[in-house]
């Protein structure tokens, strides 16, 4: 079953305890495909370690024997960052079993938590403790913390609290040769040399496996609003946005945009999802305001801004949420959207980011350049518009060959990442590099950048057996 030498096998079991080894091709096998079923890869065997000591005695003993690493959390990457080669030369090690929440402060507003606490979790936990975690992804119900943090997650409330890089006080890692780096200090200030926990943030597991944090939390919202608008594109989008910013640019908690063709598949293809406009529109907006204080002072300042913006013609129809259940539902309706496109087909994921001020200009050259490209096309683009990050997805044409469409997948990449590299933006804002952009890294952050990255991962990992094949190109 297993390609180990029995020496290695016996080692690793030892290490690792009873489950703490998968080596049955059934047991394996969700661990070495993706979310989204791009890459298939192989392994030599899963881990799942259930402490620290024995993720760092797993790793060690790869190191020993030449066995590349590939930490794994939730497997809810969207560019196979964390899904093995086709070798079946790599130990998976899966972090799901470290999965505990060891303390929660009210005076610090920190928490330490393992690498496999589920983002969702970790949320719950905050809030049962009467504080928040500010962070919220689509995948937040299987996504775990360790990744989170090796992908230097994003998503809905980055526009007021920042990345996962932003709310990492403290760090423990693996590292390559199987010792730990404990750097798992709360601390708001401390510059005594370099902040290597940061080195970890966005290093997609190429440096070694986190296995603990210390998150900052913040106080937990006592009023919270949201309406889903209805706008006529971007550029009504955008004008919103400015408005919540220059009214109270602190209660903005997240602000989302959607396009019509985008809302449309979850509407058609997510059960129970139900637009709550009386008609549909060229584009939405899902705007929450939240503040720590109770009172009325947020719906007085939603429909203020609302008001004015209805006015002014920026906003053709609003809904306003009247209980958490519409709330929840308003939120339904934007996180089921990669659930929708992935039902709606075969489809090409552009994770980017521009400046603000040219998101319409990008939005209508890139809809423009890749409907010449591929006719029938569905460009659905959505995202966290008050960030300047749009998923600006391609969705094969109804009825289409999915595999031939998938076969196009670098033309259609690199039509949208030439216009937005002339508008001086990122082709990954928050998925990451993974295996699936590894070629656009030469001719992005080539020179001196790329070079620098190379020789810091050469001084940390010198054998190169954490996480191969992810965010460099080979050589
Ligand atoms: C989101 O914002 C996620 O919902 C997934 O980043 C985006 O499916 C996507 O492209
Ligand atoms: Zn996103």
């Amino acid at each position: 079953m297993t390609s180990l030498p029995p020496a290695l096998l016996a080692a690793l079991e030892k290490a690792l305890g009873p489950g703490g080894l998968l080596t049955d091709a059934s047991d394996m096998a969700p661990f070495l495909t993706d979310w989204r079923s791009l890459f298939h890869g192989k392994a030599c065997a899963v881990a799942r370690p259930a402490s620290t000591e024995a993720c760092a005695e797993a790793v060690r003993l790869c190191a020993e024997h030449n066995v590349p690493v590939v930490p794994q959390g939730g497997n809810t990457s969207m560019v196979g960052g964390a899904t093995p080669d086709e070798t079946g030369h790599a130990l998976v090690i899966v972090t799901s079993r470290m999965n505990k929440v060891r303390e929660i402060d009210p005076i610090d507003n920190t928490m330490v938590i393992e690498a496999g606490v589920t983002l969702k979790a970790a949320q719950d936990a905050a809030t049962n403790a009467g504080l928040m975690l500010p962070l919220s992804i689509s995948s937040e119900g299987s996504a775990e913390i360790g990744g989170v943090l090796a992908t230097n997650a994003g998503g809905n409330n980055t526009v007021r609290y920042g990345n996962a890089r932003e709310l990492v006080l403290g760090l423990e890692a693996v590292l390559p040769d199987g010792q730990v780096l404990n750097l798992m200090r709360r601390l708001r200030k401390d510059n005594t040399g370099y902040a290597l926990r940061q080195l970890f943030v966005g290093s997609e597991g190429t440096l070694g496996l986190i296995t603990t944090a210390i998150l900052q939390l913040q106080p937990k919202p006592k009023s919270v609003e949201a309406a889903l608008c209805a706008v006529a594109d971007a550029k009504g989008a955008l004008a919103l946005f400015s408005a919540f910013r220059n009214t109270e640019p602190s209660a903005i908690q997240a602000f989302e945009f959607m396009s019509g063709l985008s809302m449309n598949l979850v509407n058609t293809l997510i059960p129970d999802a139900s637009l709550p406009l009386s008609e549909p529109a060229p584009a939405y907006v899902l705007v929450e305001l939240a503040s720590p204080r109770e009172g009325g002072a947020l719906r007085d300042l939603m429909e203020e801004v609302l008001g004015k913006a209805f006015e002014d013609g920026l906003v053709s129809d609003a809904v306003l949420a009247e209980s958490e259940t519409q709330r929840l539902a308003f939120w339904k309706l934007r996180e089921e959207h990669a659930e929708a496109q992935k039902r709606a087909g075969a489809s090409v994921k552009n994770d980017v980011s521009v400046p603000l001020s040219a998101i319409p200009t990008f939005i209508d050259r890139a809809t423009a350049a890749c409907e010449k490209l591929i006719p029938g096309i569905r460009v659905a683009p959505f995202g966290h518009i008050g960030d300047g990050n749009i998923h600006f997805n391609l969705v094969q044409p109804e009825g289409a060959d999915g595999k031939a469409f998938l076969a196009r997948d670098h033309e259609m990449m690199d039509t949208v990442a030439n216009i937005v590299r002339e508008l001086g933006g990122s082709f990954s804002a928050e998925h990451g590099v993974g295996q699936l952009k590894t070629y656009m890294m030469p001719s992005w952050r080539g020179g001196a950048e790329l070079d620098m990255m190379r020789r810091i991962k050469g001084a940390v990992d010198p054998e190169g057996i954490m996480n191969p094949g992810k965010i460099f190109p080979a050589s």
